[in-house]
């Protein structure tokens, strides 16, 4: 997580999460790899502590099938650049939650992705109206290094808890950190409150 030079003015009417300043387009930024398309043996998983007390499996075409959505939000990473009016398409994220559900008692997912990354996210962020598992920004397919073929988008959280190559989610009881949460940063990590850092918990 880098900054990023050329920031420009807010509109007005318009604010930003505090701390953070405006870039006119979102720099392509994750950590490792892109990795390169495995269309034969893609799925998605749900497991962890869910309801029926198995693993659910998914292919694109059955995640493609969930009701669809379309969302335009802002990108906020933690390392202080945000884009407004992003536009984002795909399903929502809520849908899958009801397609595999959680046991009684669970508040919190681990959302995972290629390469191992993965973002603590509360279950009650995933289920927001405004969360989708996005196949298309700004009207095309997502292109492979901003998440092809599906990426989460949870527009209030910083843009680390939105992993572009999800795979999937476990369902747990207590939080567990994922990538950039056991590297300092915030398990909740709502970008309006600021909540950046793990000591702020
Ligand atoms: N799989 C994966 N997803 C990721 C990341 C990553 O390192 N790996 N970085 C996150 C961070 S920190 C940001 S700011 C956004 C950047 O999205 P963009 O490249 O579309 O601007 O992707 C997020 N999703
Ligand atoms: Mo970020």
């Amino acid at each position: 997580m880098m900054s990023t030079a050329g920031a420009i003015d807010v509109p007005p009417e318009r604010s930003l999460p505090p701390g953070q300043h405006l870039l006119a387009q979102a720099p392509v930024m994750h950590y490792g790899p892109v990795p390169r398309p495995r269309p034969d043996r893609w799925d998605l998983t749900v497991g962890g502590m869910t309801r029926e007390n198995r693993e659910h499996r998914f292919s694109l075409e059955e995640v493609l099938g969930l009701p669809q959505l379309e969302v335009v939000a802002d990108l906020h990473c933690s390392s202080r650049w945000s884009t407004l009016d992003e536009s984002w398409s795909g399903v929502s994220a809520r849908a899958l939650v009801e397609a595999a559900p959680p046991a009684d008692g669970v508040d919190e997912v681990l959302v995972f992705a290629e390469f191992g990354y993965s973002a603590s996210i509360r279950l009650e962020d995933l289920m927001s109206a405004r969360a989708v598992l996005a196949t298309h920004h700004a009207g095309e397919p997502l292109t492979q290094e901003r998440g092809a073929p599906l990426r989460l988008i949870l527009p209030h959280l910083y843009s680390w808890k939105g992993p572009k190559w999800v795979r999937g989610w476990n369902y747990t009881l207590e939080p567990e950190r994922g990538f950039w949460e056991s590297r300092g940063y915030h398990l909740r990590g709502d970008a309006w409150r600021e909540e950046r850092y793990g000591y702020q918990e």
